[in-house]
């Protein structure tokens, strides 16, 4: 039974089911019982197991197909009526185009499945940030990843409305998970995502990358905020007094891990505490007191499995003790529990491997083969998170003091450095660059620009998404976040991390803070403010001596001369859409660097 009165929800989903034909149609109200059933018959067609109940309450195990593990960049398209609000970084593709297109294949394409209905929030619900979306799908796995990763269910119709058509339309259909007919599409005109011959993550579950970021984005620019990929969090001092910093860093580059972050003992001792907002999406607004606010518009964590263990991110770990589900990683046969790389040193003997097979896990892993994608994630509840803020829900968000990118970068990018204003930080921002990862299909390890680490989520001209980032500056006045680049990934010549991180992030953490309460110096590099390197704390680090840490932050004037030609090059691409102010900065950069 339809679960609103909302006409425009209605006249939608109708044309929806006349579209993909399904045997029957299941509104998604949210409640226990009707998950609990859903659940259930996941695990008797296969399409999800039960893994072990008492070690691993309430948790699933799911395998994606072996060509469907990642988003897929190629395959994904922004729709606009004019080429050029759609801009040089994303694929186009004419609207009336497309829909002629991936009409026919939508066709008929849910007969003998069952079409779900599911209404969800992103942000609390109730609170003025937050926005509606519809997600029909096929996929019982999608409906209990979005109970996980929104608010899902009959509220966020309530919170729409009787009238309203502000609510983002997505279309999702497995079809037969064909990579050759994939399509993850936006026409942000429509507030509509299609997307079709997938069933992974990023590419299904519409509320996230493609409704909170590459829609929501674009939403963003004309109604005056920002969506961001971004995690948010808290840092309590010893006094007692918490200050938020959101920080973009690409796929698989650290925000859940910098999110969930337990300081060193040095700093737990004096009473410093991390508190995790968010861990990848942010959406940002000026408040009535003229500070920047964030909320998360997610209600979970969509993680990337390996390399989380007790110690890298105990946080994390311990949200997927219970109701998480795992894709893709490896399956321990004897209790049936969980494996990935990184998790200990101790693979499962009776192992069934992420493409199915079983295998001798021991072997395998001495072997070096992989038992887990590198892309395998748990899709885990945000209140499982022992350190979740107790702002978590709170409908305001909370103000941003700082904003921190940061990117995998070998050489080129020092720790940490302070950009000189807003403006500068913009163009810090836009000039980021950072090696890929396997969070997409493609190589993985080419340095590529990837600016706010939102090239795969602008949903709009890039050109266009930097002047408003300027627009906003203005807006916020001196009241704008400070904002900070950190590099935790410079190598030595053997391709060793140098910096510890993780945990030890947080002596970073602790100098941005500094700076943005007017509590520490600075020295003024060509590229922006840098600490001393003693006023990076580094006690209780047995190979952080000054020396290194006066290396990580080093500025290699010729290999930033080498970047300063990269970002021309990148540049260019944006013809007049490109600000002037950020040529401008390029060029003070550049007579920096020459002096
Ligand atoms: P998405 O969910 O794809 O957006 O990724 P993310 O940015 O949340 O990345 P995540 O925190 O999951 O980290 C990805 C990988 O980077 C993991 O393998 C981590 O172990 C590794 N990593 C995270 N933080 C650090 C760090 O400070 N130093 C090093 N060397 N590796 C890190
Ligand atoms: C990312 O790739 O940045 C992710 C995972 O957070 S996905 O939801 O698949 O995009
Ligand atoms: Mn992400």
């Amino acid at each position: 039974m339809a679960l609103t009165k909302n006409p425009n929800v209605l006249k939608w989903v109708d044309e929806m089911i006349t579209l993909t034909k399904p045997d029957s149609v299941v509104w998604i109200d949210g409640s226990k019982e009707q998950l609990e059933a859903l659940k259930n018959e996941a695990c008797s067609t296969g399409e999800v197991m039960e893994l072990n109940q008492e070690k691993l309450p309430g948790c699933l195990y799911h395998r994606t197909d072996p060509t469907d593990v990642a988003r897929v960049e190629d395959r994904t398209f922004i729709c606009t009526t004019n080429k050029e609000d759609a801009g040089p970084t994303n694929n186009w593709c004419d609207p009336e185009e497309m829909y002629a297109k991936l009409t026919p294949m939508y066709d008929g394409v849910m007969k003998g499945r069952t079409m779900y209905v599911i209404p969800y929030s992103m942000g609390p619900i109730g609170s003025p940030l937050a926005k509606v979306g519809v997600e029909v799908t096929d996929s019982i796995y999608v409906v209990l990843n979005m109970n996980i990763m929104t608010r899902m269910g009959k509220a966020a119709f309530d919170n729409l409305g009787d009238t309203s058509d502000d609510f983002v339309r997505g279309l999702h259909a497995k079809a037969q998970i064909d990579p050759e007919n994939r399509y993850i599409v936006h026409f942000p005109e429509d507030n509509t995502i299609w997307s079709i011959n997938s069933g992974y993550g990023g590419n299904v579950l519409l509320g996230k990358k493609c409704f909170a970021l590459r829609i929501a984005s674009y939403q963003g620019k004309n109604e005056g905020w920002m969506a961001e990929h971004m995690l948010i969090l808290g840092l309590e001092k010893p006094n007692g007094e918490v200050k938020y910093i959101s920080a973009a860093f690409p796929s698989a580059c650290g925000k859940t891990n910098l999110a969930m972050l337990i300081p060193p003992e040095g700093y737990t001792k004096k009473g410093y505490k991390v508190w995790t907002v968010g861990d990848d999406i942010a959406w940002l607004k000026k408040g009535e007191d003229g500070r920047l606010w964030a909320i998360n518009p997610e209600n979970g964590f969509f993680g990337v499995a390996p390399g989380t263990n007790e110690k890298s991110n105990l946080n994390a770990l311990e949200s997927t003790k219970k109701d998480t589900i795992f894709t893709n990683v490896c399956v321990n046969n004897d209790d049936l529990t969980v494996w990935w790389e990184g998790l200990d040193k101790n693979p499962p003997e009776n192992a069934t491997e992420w493409l199915g097979k079983k295998v001798n896990g021991k072997e395998y892993f001495a072997e070096g083969k992989k038992l887990a994608h590198p892309n395998s994630r748990f899709t885990a509840p945000a209140e499982n998170c022992p350190c979740i803020s107790p702002e978590f829900n709170n409908p305001k968000g909370v103000p941003i003091s700082a904003i921190i990118f940061g990117g995998r970068r070998a050489k080129t990018a020092p720790l940490v450095y302070e950009a000189f204003d807003w403006t500068h930080g913009t163009f810090v921002g836009s000039t980021m660059a950072s090696e890929t990862t396997a969070a997409a299909a493609g190589a993985v390890g080419v340095v590529r620009r990837d600016p706010m680490a939102m090239l795969p989520f602008c949903g709009y001209n890039m050109g266009d998404y930097f002047a408003h980032w300027l627009e906003m500056g203005e807006k916020l006045g001196d009241k704008a976040p400070k904002i900070f680049n950190v590099n935790w990934f410079r190598t030595d010549d053997e391709g060793n991390f140098i910096w510890p991180g993780f945990g030890d992030n947080m002596r970073v953490l602790d100098w941005i803070i500094d700076r943005c309460e007017g509590n520490a110096e600075a020295v003024e590099t060509a590229i922006g403010y840098e600490p001393k390197p003693e006023d990076i704390n580094i006690e209780g680090l047995d190979d952080v001596t000054l020396d290194v840490v006066t290396d990580l932050l080093n500025v290699d004037i010729a290999l930033w001369k080498e970047e300063v030609k990269g970002i021309k090059e990148f540049y260019d691409k944006f013809g007049d859409k490109l600000p002037k102010a950020l040529y401008d900065e390029l060029d003070k950069l550049e007579e920096r660097l020459n002096k």
